[in-house]
């Protein structure tokens, strides 16, 4: 290769890497035993959290009411839902049909 071709590498690298550090990432939240697994997270602006449903067969749902989400949102076994957080701030959530019963709730800390 020559050393052109190789400086280019490098900057393309380091421009990923730069980013990689503005918070383009995701951070799991593993939805199983009528829990959100962990309930609390702290992430930077920007990145993504993915809830995965991991029951063997119970519905939930991930409803932000500060958000103006809609209601009825459920999420089955093997299936996902997504949220990119870009404004420092403190996010609760529920899940509609368990945050009473199973006090299912979580809170989304996003700081720079
Ligand atoms: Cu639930």
């Amino acid at each position: 290769m020559t050393r052109k071709l190789l400086t280019s590498i490098a900057i393309a690298g380091l421009l990923s890497a730069q980013l990689s550090l503005a918070g383009e990432e995701t951070v799991t939240v593993v939805v199983k035993g009528y829990k959100f697994q962990p309930e609390e997270i702290t992430i930077k602006p920007g990145t993504t959290v993915r809830w995965e449903n991991q029951e063997k067969r119970q519905y939930h749902s991930v409803y932000f009411d500060a958000l103006g989400d809609e209601e009825g949102d459920y999420f089955f076994p093997d299936e996902i839902r997504e949220r990119t957080f870009d404004t420092p701030g403190t996010y609760p959530y529920i899940c509609e049909p368990h945050h009473e019963t199973h006090n299912m709730k979580g809170v989304v800390h996003v700081v720079e």
